[in-house]
């Protein structure tokens, strides 16, 4: 059973029916496919002063580059032509024996559970049977488990980042709460792609986006990345626990659907355990260059 996923609600009010959003066929950015170079460190992660998972520890890596953007839809759709890849979620998952993923879904009086597991949910259909990414080709992939992130790295001779990597390129030398700065949306402007309202019940939608945005359509910290924070969750390559029984991954940056009243991890020290081998609608990712061994 994906444990994280199943999550029951114990109240909900009327009108709280899933909303729709409209495909967005823009694009924020004029080239996305481009990389940033970090300098290697020997530095500090994390911060005491929010979650306990999140304390501060020592972490070291060499200099590499780093995707500007998430992973498309478009990126992984070139990926999926030339290889023939299958994802996680087109195959029977373990626990339900049918091909699927994890959708959010806000609650109904029917049904309070606000992530279900929906058979015929994966990349391509990444709300289930009826949705598609037609005309979201610039929106971050997601229904990718860690082993998909990863052999979409591996294809383009890239690697996954490590939480280290991930949280210094994403901090950019700030030590403000937020990447931007101290508060969360100074002078109203909301900075990244997260929830307005009370999770999940309402949605003000005020950043304009109730799922997924194009990526780029936010502005990047100073290293110039985009969406570091919000939009989708991303897959490192570092265990969340080394007493993990199973492999579960440390994801970083918040989505869509972090809220100030639930979650709260749109910072670049948060971090969330996510199994490897299961997908939701709102994780993705990005690549780095490859780590040289000395
Ligand atoms: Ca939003
Ligand atoms: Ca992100």
């Amino acid at each position: 059973m994906k444990y994280l996923y199943i999550v029951a609600l114990s109240i909900c009010i009327a009108n709280c029916s899933p909303q729709k959003t409209p495909a967005t066929t823009k694009t924020c950015l004029g080239k996305i496919s481009t990389t940033v170079q970090i300098e290697g460190a020997r530095t500090i992660i994390g911060s005491n002063m929010f979650y306990p998972e999140e304390r501060e520890r020592s972490v070291q890596f060499s200099s590499f580059d780093i995707d500007t953007t998430e992973v498309t839809n478009q990126m992984f759709t070139k990926f999926v032509s030339e290889t023939g890849y299958v994802t996680t979620a087109e195959k029977p998952q373990a626990g339900f024996n049918t091909a699927g993923g994890a959708v959010f879904k806000q609650p109904t009086a029917k049904n309070l559970n606000w992530w279900q597991f929906v058979e015929g949910a994966n990349w391509r259909a990444p709300e289930g049977p009826g949705s598609s990414i037609k005309d979201r080709g610039f929106e971050p992939v997601v229904q990718v488990s860690f082993e998909d992130a990863q052999a979409y790295a591996k294809w383009k001779g890239r690697d996954l980042p490590s939480e280290g990597q991930w949280e210094f390129a994403a901090r950019a030398n700030d030590t403000t709460e937020f990447v931007w700065g101290d508060e969360r949306a100074p002078e109203g402007q909301e900075m990244a792609n997260s929830w307005q309202g009370a999770f999940p019940i309402q949605n003000t939608l005020k950043d304009g986006y109730q799922l997924r945005a194009p990526v780029g359509c936010y502005p990047p910290n100073d290293y110039g990345l985009y969406d570091m924070i919000g939009n989708v969750w991303e897959w490192t390559k570092t265990p969340y626990s080394p007493q993990d029984q199973n492999p579960v991954y440390a994801i970083k940056g918040g989505s869509f659907l972090c809220a100030p009243n639930f979650c709260a991890r749109y910072r670049a020290p948060a971090r969330q355990p996510q199994e490897g081998d299961f997908s939701t609608n709102h994780i993705g990712f990005r690549t780095v260059s490859k780590e040289v061994s000395n």
